[in-house]
This record gives C-alpha cells, sequence and structure tokens, in this order.
C-alpha cells in the first residue's frame, strides 16, 4: 500500500481551505457529501465553457462532444465497478432517485398483492420510504432484517424471513447513521440460494471500499456522485440486464422513447429507457473527473488510510470520559456515532460547529435505528482521505469544551 501525501492531496479541495469563526475548518461531514477536488470543479466549469449543449441529439460538433464525453462516463462508471456492460449502468438524479426506480419499476413488474420486500434495521429514509410507498400501493408487505444492540444484522433471522412470497431484499452496504459494513456478501448469498435478487444501497459504501459488481453478484447496487467527491444531482443504478430489459420505464417523456404517435408509444433501449429528459449532463462529466481522481489515489490506498483513522479518531474518543459511540463493531467504514453525557446531540453540534468543526447532528435520516437504541439522536463524525489526525485532535478538545460548558 502506498503511503498518502495528505498536506499535497488536501491542497486539491479549495473549500478545505478556509477559516469558520476563525479557525481553520475541520469538515467532519462527509458522509453528508464530501467536498471536491479543483479537477472536478474544472472539468464542471470546462464544460460550460466549451461545449455545452443538448446530448442524444445533436448531428451538430458540440452536441457530439458533450454527447461523448456523457457516454465515456458511462463507461468509466462501468469498468471503475467492473460491470459487463455499459448499459447496465442508469444515470439517475442521486441515490435517492436510483431506489426510488427501483422500488416503482422493479416493483410494479415484480410485485404483486402479498408480495415481500426485504430491507434491513439499519436503512437510510431512502431505502425505506420508497419500498414502503410500493408495498402499500400494491398490497405487498415490508419486512425488516432485524439487529442486535451493537448494530449488527441478524442473519440467522434473515435466512427464516425468506419464503416464496419474497421477491427482493433491499439492503445498505454501509450504515450512514453508524458506520457498520454490513455482511452484503453472506446477504447476496442467502438470497441467491432462494433465487431472489438482491439491491445494495451502496451511498456510503463504495466511497471507502472497493466495489467490484461481479465478485459482489448483486443484482443492483446504487450511489451519489457527492458523496464520492464529485458533483451533486448525479447518481447511479446498476442493474443486471436480465433485470432491467423486463422492468417498465419509470419515468417517462423524451429520450426514452423509439416511436411516438397519439394512440402508443415504444420505449428506448437500455440504458435510455430509464433516463428521461435533459441528464445533468456538466455533473455527469464532472463525476468522470472525480472518478479519475480517486483511480489516481487508489481506493485500495484510501481504505486504509480511512481505517486507521478511523482506529485513530475511535480510540481518542473512547478516552474522553461520557463519550457512548454507538454500532462500535470490528467491520466499519468512515463513520463514528456517539453521544457526549446526556447533552442533547443538537446542543453539542451547535457548540461544536463554533470551534469550526462541522459534524451532522439528529437522526441522520434513519429514526428507525434512533428509536431501536432508544436515544433521540447522535452526534456523527464521518471521515474522508483528507482528514487527518490533527483534525481529530480539534474534534476531541472541542468535545471537552462542551462537556465544561455544560458543567
Ligand atoms: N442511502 C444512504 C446509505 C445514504 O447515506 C444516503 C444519504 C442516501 C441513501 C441518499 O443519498 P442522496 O444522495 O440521494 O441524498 N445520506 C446522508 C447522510 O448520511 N447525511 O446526509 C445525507
Amino acid at each position: 500500500m502506498q503511503q498518502l501525501d495528505i498536506v499535497k492531496i488536501r491542497k486539491d479541495f479549495p473549500a478545505l481551505d478556509q477559516k469558520v469563526f476563525d479557525r481553520p475548518l475541520v469538515y467532519l461531514d462527509n458522509a453528508a457529501t464530501s467536498q471536491k477536488p479543483k479537477q472536478v470543479i474544472d472539468a464542471i466549469s470546462n464544460y460550460y465553457s466549451t461545449i455545452n449543449s443538448n446530448v442524444h441529439r445533436g448531428v451538430h460538433h458540440l452536441s457530439q462532444q458533450a454527447t461523448e464525453a456523457f457516454e465515456h462516463t458511462r463507461e468509466h462508471i462501468q469498468k471503475y465497478i467492473n460491470a459487463q456492460n455499459s448499459h447496465e449502468i442508469i444515470i439517475t438524479k442521486g441515490a435517492t432517485d436510483s431506489i426510488n426506480l427501483m422500488a416503482y419499476s422493479f416493483g410494479k413488474k415484480y410485485l404483486q398483492l402479498d408480495d415481500e420486500v426485504i430491507i434491513s434495521a439499519l436503512e437510510h429514509h431512502a431505502n425505506i420510504v420508497p419500498w414502503q410507498m410500493i408495498c402499500k400501493e400494491l398490497g405487498a408487505k415490508l419486512h425488516v432484517i432485524p439487529m442486535n444492540d451493537e448494530g449488527e444484522l441478524l442473519l440467522e433471522k434473515f435466512e427464516k424471513m425468506i419464503n416464496q412470497k419474497t421477491k427482493i431484499v433491499a439492503v445498505g452496504h454501509v450504515s450512514n447513521a453508524l458506520g457498520i459494513i454490513n455482511p452484503v456478501e453472506e446477504i447476496i448469498e442467502i438470497a441467491h440460494k432462494h433465487n431472489i435478487p438482491v439491491m445494495i444501497d451502496g451511498a456510503q459504501g463504495i466511497v471507502h471500499k472497493k466495489v467490484d459488481i461481479q465478485d459482489l453478484d448483486c443484482d443492483f447496487y446504487c450511489f451519489s456522485s457527492h458523496k464520492f467527491y464529485g458533483p451533486m444531482g448525479v447518481g447511479i443504478l446498476y442493474g443486471k440486464e436480465k433485470y432491467l430489459e423486463k422492468m417498465p420505464p419509470y419515468q417517462t417523456g423524451g429520450e426514452m422513447i423509439k416511436k411516438v404517435t397519439f394512440k402508443k408509444t415504444t420505449f428506448n433501449d437500455l440504458p435510455y429507457k430509464f433516463e428521461t429528459g435533459t441528464p445533468n449532463v456538466a455533473d455527469v462529466i464532472g463525476f468522470d473527473a472525480a472518478l479519475n481522481y480517486i483511480e489516481g489515489i487508489g481506493i485500495e490506498n484510501i481504505e486504509e488510510y480511512e481505517t486507521e483513522l478511523l482506529q485513530y479518531a475511535t480510540e481518542k474518543l473512547k478516552g474522553i470520559d461520557g463519550v457512548k459511540i454507538y454500532g462500535e463493531v470490528p467491520h466499519k467504514a468512515g463513520v463514528i456515532s456517539f453521544n457526549l453525557k446526556d447533552i442533547h446531540p443538537y446542543d453539542a453540534g451547535t457548540i461544536i460547529d463554533r470551534f469550526g468543526i462541522a459534524v451532522r447532528t439528529g437522526n441522520h435520516c434513519a429514526q428507525p435505528i434512533m428509536d431501536r437504541l432508544d436515544i433521540p439522536g447522535t452526534i456523527r463524525a464521518s471521515f474522508a482521505f483528507y482528514n487527518t489526525k490533527d483534525e481529530v485532535d480539534r474534534l476531541a478538545e472541542a468535545l471537552e469544551k462542551v462537556k465544561e460548558m455544560f458543567g
């Protein structure tokens, strides 16, 4: 593994180089969104300064160039995750959009009255509510793999939940609220033994770990560009062709059609069947630059560095009297979720902010986890490869100050 030159890396991220309340910013809210390297910002700016035009429809030079760059990104994503075909890569607005596409399109094709969908106790609302809605609409049932007090999913219970009526399993790769890496390999193996497809919500997974779709053998995998050092407003849904081919369009209009008359419409081929209207071309191209950047550093190097940083932060925070960490299990990535004595996380977060430190407080769009742990929320520090041990020390100092202020 290669040692990362963090000083050099940080220079690529302009937003990190600023003061907040007169102190150098410590950005520890990477699970909400990561900062962007200047290579990504430049790619967006270059697009608008040079080849801005609509894609897939112009014969003119600019449109062809924009289309080429747009489609190049799709192929780049395909290679990055080692998918078999580029038409299995659907470009969406974000992970939430990808999961809505899944719930509605997969749901309309494969779910009927009394069928069952399985999610887990550790999901973000984005992987709960769309399934809840489609189940309600179709009279299907939503079941939840339970977790133990540490936040580990109970796989023996999972296998017993599966039956003839189970049509899909949709689980998160890494919990955004606790940082726990779910045993997705085992979940996929168990589901496939029963011929049930699996969707992985990889919004917090792909950012910390190498994802090889063919190794993982999941049937669907989704994520957002903006958590992966790319621009906002772009997401990915990977799906196996055998399912995507059979799934109906999610939204309709231009781009996704082959032939339209007032009587009837036939739909375009994959992946365009799922991509309606003008896409977010500039940001898709920006995401290509993000992938280049990540490949330049190496996701394996990122994983190793972040694991070490997370261990350092965990030890540091555990050394502070009154800190309670949630979800402290061996397999974790990127996130420490904790509370400080009985101080409300929101109050603590407001003070931590005054020290120039950005952490997230609250339920992290995962209310069922907070209910299960019987807490109002947590303080969440989430890490990226540009964070440092010094920044962890700054957080620890701020926590001591919060304690002092609350007596
Ligand atoms: N799935 C997971 C696991 C997530 O963490 C998030 C966003 C989403 C889906 C939705 O992604 P989006 O890009 O469509 O919004 N998580 C968070 C978070 O932890 N704090 O802010 C957003």
